[in-house]
């Protein structure tokens, strides 16, 4: 009797870890293929939904339902909003003041949080109205990108540091120098935390890096070239690539730039 049981018991968990290998491999969704294998990736891309081409996109993330938020900058121009997908829509914006530059973005429980250009500061936004908004200082000496895995925040100035921020104190708690094979690697900008991984933008190259939080190490790169060729046609005036943003229960990535009238949903294919 008792040998019955304890087989039982046994295939019960070999169909649970079948099931939860089978489950936990979400990778395929946006990579099409095993992560690792290969450091350079091109973009296909699966869809296009309108953008603002007045929005000069500082930070990027998916919430849920088909809604992103958005950080602009510029000053006059900048503003938090909220965005639907598919119409490129605006929902419900908060405008900031003509001195502040609004940068990255990332949202942590109920908090948006932004940082802005040229200053050691940032607000904190109650994401369902936009409204009741708090200043903070943080330690970076400067507000580019921002990013959260739920614990920590990383955060860019523009150089080679990738930061992590304490978001109860938002105090720096570490510093890591981002490096692709020992080489540094320099203006990292808008950020998003994807699959474990920390990636950024780099100003002014149509390249997303994709950064190790464990040791600052560039994993791989995501060449993007092919998206400008799709914005030529348009007359006004375009800017760099900036805005990744990560469905992480649907697993699909949103990439956008400053001032682009579109914004893509692709996928990864590795570099023949
Ligand atoms: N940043 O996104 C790279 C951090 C800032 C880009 C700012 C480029 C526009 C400069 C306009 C100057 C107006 C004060
Ligand atoms: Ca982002």
């Amino acid at each position: 009797h008792y040998r019955k049981i304890s087989v039982l018991v046994f295939l019960i968990l070999v169909v649970c870890l079948i099931v939860f290998l089978n489950t936990s491999s979400t990778k395929e969704g946006v990579f099409q293929s095993d992560m690792p294998s290969n450091q350079l990736y091109t973009v296909e891309v699966i869809n296009e939904f309108p953008h603002d081409p007045g929005a000069f996109t500082q930070g990027l993330l998916y919430a849920e339902n088909d809604t992103l938020f958005e950080s602009t900058g510029m000053n006059g121009a900048s503003s938090v909003r909220k965005v639907t997908l598919q119409t490129g829509e605006v929902e419900a914006i908060q405008k900031m003041q003509y001195s502040d530059f609004g940068e990255g973005l990332t949202l942590l429980g109920d908090r948006l949080i932004q940082v802005t250009w040229r200053q050691s500061t940032g607000y904190i936004y109650d994401r369902h109205n936009l409204s009741k908004f708090e200043k903070f200082s943080h330690g970076m000496p400067d507000g580019w990108g921002l990013a959260t895995d739920g614990k920590v925040l990383f955060g860019s100035d523009g150089s080679s540091t990738l930061y992590q921020i304490d978001p109860q104190t938002m105090k720096v708690v570490k510093k890591q120098i981002v490096n692709y094979q020992g080489d540094e690697v320099h203006r990292l900008n808008e950020l998003e935390y994807v699959y474990d991984e920390v990636w950024a933008n780099i100003w002014m190259t149509d390249c997303i890096a994709r950064i190790s939080h464990k040791d600052g190490s560039v994993l791989g790169w995501i060449l993007l070239h092919n998206l400008r060729e799709g914005l030529l046609h348009n007359l006004k005036q375009i800017d760099v690539l900036n805005g990744i943003a990560w469905d992480r229960d649907g697993d699909r990535l949103f990439v956008t730039g400053k001032w682009w009238p579109k914004l893509y949903e692709i996928k990864l294919h590795p570099l023949k």
